[in-house]
């Protein structure tokens, strides 16, 4: 029997096996693919990087990885980070203790015994006194529901299990179906290869400059990383963000120039702060009319054709309210020869055919299909393994109205199970998620420590503190603009799915406090029994 079976080897995994360990406690990691990443080892498709700083996005915890370590440049590519995290996994010895290839079906607890027995689908289990899904937020991709999909004669690549060897597009008639955040990288890239490429546009996405320039040494001097880190803590977000005396007031009060301004300034400096530039823009219609007319102006600037320049403009949902993109050369791949807007808002596709899209009665020929068409975020990784809590009460039927969580981390009737960074009802995807990441495993290390320190041996989530966090979370998110897109956020990519606006908006500092103080109350809202 192990003390922790961990589900997942991304960011999260890695840091809960080296924490757990560091514990003295025996750990097995179980994961899907082959090697560490989680994300960074599946999505793999051309122009993937992240889009928080990457000196932001590298783990906080380890003075000798800032050592070792130096990003190029600010939103480092997908190979970078994956070599940053098999550097990590390299730095700790971490390999030793995760099992690669080997996928978890079943979970289910036995009360008697106070133990998980942990099923793959080889067939193989395993016991442990906790079990920890790391399995990721943005994990469990989503096939879309398009007539005629599975008859494509030509290749089909999914952004998010991207071929390991790549893709070679020269020559080829491509199609890309979806523009969110996949979308948006992949497209400039594939364009830059293929010999004509076609975009199906669902729905127009706002997008903010990257701003990507390469990094120096000065980057990684260890009071700028201070600093920066800080700073991130500081932030709703956790992003590294100097408020000024204008961030802090609203955009409905100022003059138009000075809140232009201010839009402009934070447009030039590129990626998501963008939406910190001033308190109200996430939660009043008007303030975020301001800045979604800021961003459309943008978008006629940069797209030569008007009539393609509209297409791309978004509209019916707020800016911020589906997770805002971050781009290199989007707009300007649009102004190619070889490149051609499809918007689906006008002529939706009609069927996949084997030779290509059927759209307005005409079938656009195709050789390649790439689909950028998003996950089934938050919940999804979680009730595809069929956990079974107390009393055999299954995950799925537990949340059969949407998730419920307490603090995005337990769920009452699921002693000795936690979540990290992905459990709905945490700010995890509002946030730069390795701050979210650290402060998660953080708690649960320290929670498991305190279970065995008290010599308990069961801890779990009670019905009425999971009710009054669902309340709060829900409360909050009410109180901003998020709400109204049909955003992954709420679950509305995937046909069926409940509509809950899953993530805590109350910012990251406060619900780091909030946790500090759960647990400074001997971890209030949990029943703790001896095993
Ligand atoms: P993941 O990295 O998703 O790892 C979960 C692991 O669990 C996977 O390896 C998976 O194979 C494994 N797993 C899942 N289910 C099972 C199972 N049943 N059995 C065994 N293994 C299983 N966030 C940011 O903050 N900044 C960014 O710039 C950013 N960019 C992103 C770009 C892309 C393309 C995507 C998809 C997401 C991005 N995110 C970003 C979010 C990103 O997911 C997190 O930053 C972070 O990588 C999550 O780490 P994780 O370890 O929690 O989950
Ligand atoms: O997925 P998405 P993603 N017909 O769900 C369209 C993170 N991330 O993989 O909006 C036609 O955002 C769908 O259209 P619509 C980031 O958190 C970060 O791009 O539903 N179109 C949409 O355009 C992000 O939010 C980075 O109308 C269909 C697209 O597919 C999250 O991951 C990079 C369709 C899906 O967009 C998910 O991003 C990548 C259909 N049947 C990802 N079904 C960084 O930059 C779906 N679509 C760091």
């Amino acid at each position: 029997m192990f003390d922790v079976v961990v589900v997942g080897a991304g960011f999260s995994g890695l840091y809960l096996l080296h924490r757990l360990r560091e514990q003295g406690l025996s750990v097995r990691v179980l994961e899907a693919a082959d090697g560490v990443g989680g994300t960074w080892y599946w999505n793999r498709y051309p122009g993937a990087r992240c889009d928080v700083d990457a000196v932001e996005y590298g783990f906080s915890f380890s003075p000798e990885l800032d050592r070792t370590w130096r990003w190029d440049e600010r939103y480092a590519t997908q190979e970078r980070i994956l070599e940053y995290l098999d550097h990590v996994a390299d730095t700790y010895d971490l390999r030793r203790d995760i099992t690669f290839g080997t996928r978890v079906a079943g979970a289910t607890w036995d009360e008697g015994a106070a133990r998980w027995t942990v099923r793959t689908e080889g067939g193989d289990e395993l016991t442990a006194r906790f079990v920890v899904m790391a399995t990721g937020c943005l994990s469990k991709p989503k096939k879309p529901d398009i007539p005629g999909i599975e008859s494509f004669a030509g290749p089909t690549y999914f952004t998010s299990t991207w071929p390991h060897e790549g893709v070679d597009f020269t020559g080829r008639r491509v199609a890309v179906i979806g523009t969110g955040s996949s979308g948006v990288q992949a497209i400039p890239r594939i364009a830059e290869q293929a010999a004509r490429l076609h975009v199906f546009q669902r729905t127009a996405n706002f997008i903010v400059p990257a701003g990507n320039h390469e990094l120096t040494e000065d980057d990684h001097d260890p009071d700028t990383l201070a600093a920066r880190r800080a700073s991130g803590m500081a932030c709703p977000l956790g992003l590294a963000f100097e408020f000024t005396e204008t961030n802090l007031k609203n955009a409905v009060d100022l003059p138009e120039a000075e809140r232009t301004a201010e839009f402009e300034r934070l447009w030039n400096r590129g990626g998501l702060p963008m939406m910190l530039g001033f308190a109200d823009l996430l939660v009043d219609e008007r303030a975020n009319r301001m800045v979604a007319e800021f961003i459309a102006e943008k978008i006629r600037r940069r797209v030569h054709d008007p009539e393609v320049a509209a297409a791309l403009i978004p509209s019916g949902f707020p800016v911020g309210a589906k997770r805002l993109c971050v781009d290199i050369d989007y707009y300007e791949a649009f102004n190619r020869d070889n490149v051609k807007l499809v918007d689906l808002r006008a002529t939706p596709i009609e069927r996949v055919t084997p030779a290509g899209i059927q759209v307005g009665g005409t079938e656009i020929p195709v050789d390649d299909l790439v689909l950028a068409t998003g996950f089934d975020a938050l919940t999804g990784a979680l009730t595809a393994i069929d956990i079974r809590g107390k009393d055999g009460l299954r995950l799925t039927e537990a949340w059969e109205h949407g998730p419920r969580t307490y603090l995005g981390l337990c769920v009452a009737g699921f002693p000795n199970l936690f979540a990290v960074a992905a459990g709905p009802g945490s700010p995890g995807v509002l946030s730069n998620m390795r701050v979210s990441i650290e402060q998660h495993v953080d708690w649960i290390t320290d929670c498991v420590r305190y279970v065995d320190e008290q010599g308990m041996g069961r801890i779990e989530a009670t019905e009425q503190a999971q009710d009054q966090w669902v309340e709060h979370v829900r409360e909050v998110g009410d109180t901003t603009l998020f709400p109204r897109a049909n955003s992954w956020y709420v679950g509305a990519n995937v046909p069926g799915k409940p509509r809950v606006f899953m993530p805590y908006i109350g910012g990251v500092p406060v619900y780091r406090e909030e946790c500090a103080e759960v647990a400074a109350k001997g971890y209030a809202g949990f029943h703790l029994t001896p095993a």
